[in-house]
């Protein structure tokens, strides 16, 4: 059976320190590394917040508007952010500590100004595809675990993309190799993903 393990936007801009800080979210590094390193895994694929500088979920762009504050873009509501993972920033890198040296494939996404891309698969829309969910069908693979930054955004609307997008294939989420930004928000999306049939398991039952 062919795995693959998908790290959502293990960057330095959801690491402390970085633009949009999720608390302790540099804690996911060393087990994205385990992981690599345990040989389970034929497919190592990251996705990457890759922004505009003028990209219209940040609050910057919008008169009189404050990061975490809801605004609209292109006419639907969006959540204001602040300026983060511009393009060609260190706040865009990957995280220093990630072995990025592992990685088959990486997504980006977030590129176009006029719409925000939680989902490595898709567009908020749901209108424009990244291409990933072929790439994984090319790949032929059978069971993807997702892991990785943020569990109430990018992680949770990337796993229930998978499972939406890939009918067939085993969605499994490693509950410890993620961090959140808004805990009730961390809960509602464990509740979603799980009631989507999102296998939620540990980074242990995968490094036995
Ligand atoms: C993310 C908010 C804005 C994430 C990305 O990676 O979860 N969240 N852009
Ligand atoms: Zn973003």
């Amino acid at each position: 059976m062919t795995k693959a393990l998908l790290l959502i936007d293990i960057q330095n801009g959801f690491c402390p320190g970085g633009n949009l800080a999720v608390p302790d979210g540099d804690a996911v590094v060393p087990v994205a590394n385990a992981l690599i390193g345990s040989g389970y895994y034929d497919l190592i694929i990251a996705s990457q917040d890759w922004h505009p500088a003028d990209h219209g979920s940040f609050a910057s762009q919008h008169q009189g508007k404050a990061p975490f504050e809801m605004g609209e873009l292109s006419g639907k509501p969006q959540m204001m952010w602040p300026d983060h993972c511009v393009q060609d920033t260190p706040d865009a890198a990957f995280h220093p500590g990630l072995d990025t040296a592992a990685i088959d494939h990486v997504q980006r996404k977030g590129l176009d100004p006029s719409v925000d891309s939680y989902s490595a698969f898709r567009d908020n829309d749901r209108a424009a595809l990244t291409g990933l969910d072929r790439y994984l069908r090319e790949k032929r693979v059978e069971a993807l675990d997702v892991m990785g930054l943020a569990t109430d955004y990018c992680v949770r609307f990337s796993a229930l993309d998978a499972v939406d997008m890939l009918p067939g294939i085993k969605v499994a989420l490693i509950a410890d190799g993620c961090r959140g930004i808004d805990p009730a928000g961390v809960e509602q999306a464990l509740a979603e993903m799980r009631a989507a049939g999102v296998e939620i398991v540990e980074s242990a039952t995968r490094l036995a």
